[in-house]
C-alpha cells in the first residue's frame, strides 16, 4: 500500500508523520504551504474539504483526522505494535486518550491563534486568547494526574498516544505564556551540555552494589533452573522495575549535598538483589549497605519515592536495609533461616 501525507511543519500532522516512520510504511509526503493558505486553495480543499492538514491518501480513499489517521497507520503496520489490537479494551483507553487530545487540548490550543473561527468580535477573539494559558494548563495537568500510566502514556508500550502528545507538548510552551514551562537538566548531575548530563558516578554506584545474583554456590547449567515460588518473586519483583531514569537522585537532597551517597536507585537495586532468594550476596554486599555513604546517609526525606515513575519505592528498599544492616550488628542476620526473614 503506498501512502501520501499532507502536511505542514509545526502542526499536528507530525504526529501522522512519526507514526508513519514508527510503522516503516512506504508514503510520501506533499508540504501545504500555510504561508500563502494553500490549505484553502481549491485543489487542497479537493483532497480535504476541511481546509486542515493532515490527509492522507489511501489505496481506498482519503483520510482525515489525526486520530483516525493514526489508528489506521497502526492497524495497517500491526507489526510495528503502535496499539493494543487484541485487547478491546486497552485500544479503547488509547482511542479516548488521543481523541481528548484532538477534541479538547488542541480545540483550547486554537483560541491562541484561531479564535476568528468562532468570534468576530476582537474583544471576543482577545478573551479567547486570554484563556488559553488556564485551558491548556488544565488539560495537561489533568493529562499528568489522570491519564499518563509512564513511562510511555498507556504504560509499558509505545503507542500512537505518544507521537500524538509529543506533538502538542511542542506547543506548551507558548500556549501556557506567561507562565513558565520549565526545562532542566535533571538536578544533581554535572551538565555535560544543554539537558545532557553526566551520568558516569551514577553508573559507577550501580556497579558497586553487585548488581547481579551471587549464589551460595554455583551449579553447572545441566542441573537446570534455580526454582522460586511467585511468593518468593514478590519480594523483589517492585525493585527490579527501576529504569533508571535518576529522578530519585535529582529528587534526593541528601545526594544533593553529598555525592558520596550511594543514592536511592543503587540501594533499592541492591535491595532487589538482597530479596531473591536466589541470592546469598548479603555479606558481599554489607560492608556497603552499613557504610557513611549506605543507607545510613539517607534520613528518610521520601521524595524518591513519591517521583518514581515504575512504583519502586527506593525509601522502603533503604528502610528495611537499615533494619537488616541493624540486625547484621547484632549478630542476628547469620541466624536467620530462610534468608526470606530479613525481606
Ligand atoms: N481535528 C483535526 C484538526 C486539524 C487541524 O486543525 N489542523 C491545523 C494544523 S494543527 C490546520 O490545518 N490549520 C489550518 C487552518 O486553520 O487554516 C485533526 O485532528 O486532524
Ligand atoms: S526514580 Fe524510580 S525508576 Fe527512576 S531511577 Fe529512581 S528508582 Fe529507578
Amino acid at each position: 500500500m503506498m501512502l501520501k501525507l499532507f502536511y505542514a511543519p509545526h502542526t499536528c500532522s507530525l504526529a501522522s508523520h512519526i507514526a508513519l516512520e514508527e510503522a516503516e510504511a512506504a508514503y510520501t509526503t506533499v508540504r501545504v504551504d500555510f504561508s500563502v493558505n494553500e490549505q484553502c486553495s481549491p485543489e487542497y480543499l479537493e483532497i480535504n474539504p476541511k481546509g486542515r492538514v493532515p490527509a492522507l491518501v489511501t489505496d481506498r480513499g482519503i483520510l482525515t483526522e489525526s486520530p483516525a489517521m493514526l489508528a489506521f497507520i497502526a492497524q495497517s503496520f500491526p507489526q510495528a505494535r503502535l496499539a493494543p489490537f487484541d485487547d478491546p479494551f486497552a485500544f479503547a483507553q488509547v482511542q479516548a486518550f488521543n481523541l481528548y487530545l484532538c477534541a479538547t487540548l488542541h480545540v483550547a490550543h486554537a483560541h491562541r491563534m484561531r479564535g476568528h473561527r468562532w468570534a468576530d468580535d476582537p474583544a471576543a477573539i482577545a478573551e479567547m486568547q486570554r484563556k488559553v494559558p488556564e485551558t491548556v494548563g488544565a488539560s495537561y495537568d489533568l493529562i499528568e494526574r489522570e491519564m499518563l500510566k509512564g513511562p510511555w502514556v498507556m504504560g509499558d508500550s509505545y503507542t500512537i498516544c505518544d507521537p500524538y502528545l509529543f506533538t502538542f507538548a511542542q506547543w506548551l510552551e507558548d500556549d501556557y505564556f506567561p507562565n513558565k514551562v520549565r526545562i532542566a537538566p535533571l538536578e544533581h548531575f554535572p551538565v555535560v551540555r544543554d539537558m545532557v548530563i553526566d551520568q558516569n558516578d551514577f553508573l559507577a554506584k550501580l556497579e558497586s552494589i553487585k548488581p547481579y545474583i551471587i549464589p551460595k554456590e554455583g551449579k553447572p547449567v545441566s542441573d537446570g533452573a534455580y526454582r522460586q515460588t511467585p511468593k518468593q518473586m514478590e519480594q523483589y519483583y517492585q525493585y527490579s522495575q527501576c529504569i533508571n531514569c535518576l529522578l530519585c537522585y535529582a529528587a534526593c537532597p541528601q545526594y544533593g549535598m553529598t555525592p558520596q551517597f550511594t543514592g536511592p536507585a543503587a540501594l533499592a537495586l541492591l535491595h532487589r538483589y538482597n530479596a531473591d532468594s536466589r541470592d546469598q550476596g548479603w555479606s558481599a554486599r554489607s560492608e556497603l549497605t552499613n557504610s557513611e555513604d549506605g543507607v545510613w546517609h539517607c534520613t528518610l526525606v521520601g521524595y524518591c519515592s513519591e517521583v518514581c515513575p515504575k512504583d519502586v519505592d527506593p525509601a522502603h528498599a533503604i528502610n528495611q536495609n537499615k533494619v537488616n544492616s541493624v540486625m547484621d550488628y547484632f549478630g542476628i542476620m547469620k541466624l536467620m533461616t530462610p534468608r526470606s526473614g530479613a525481606k
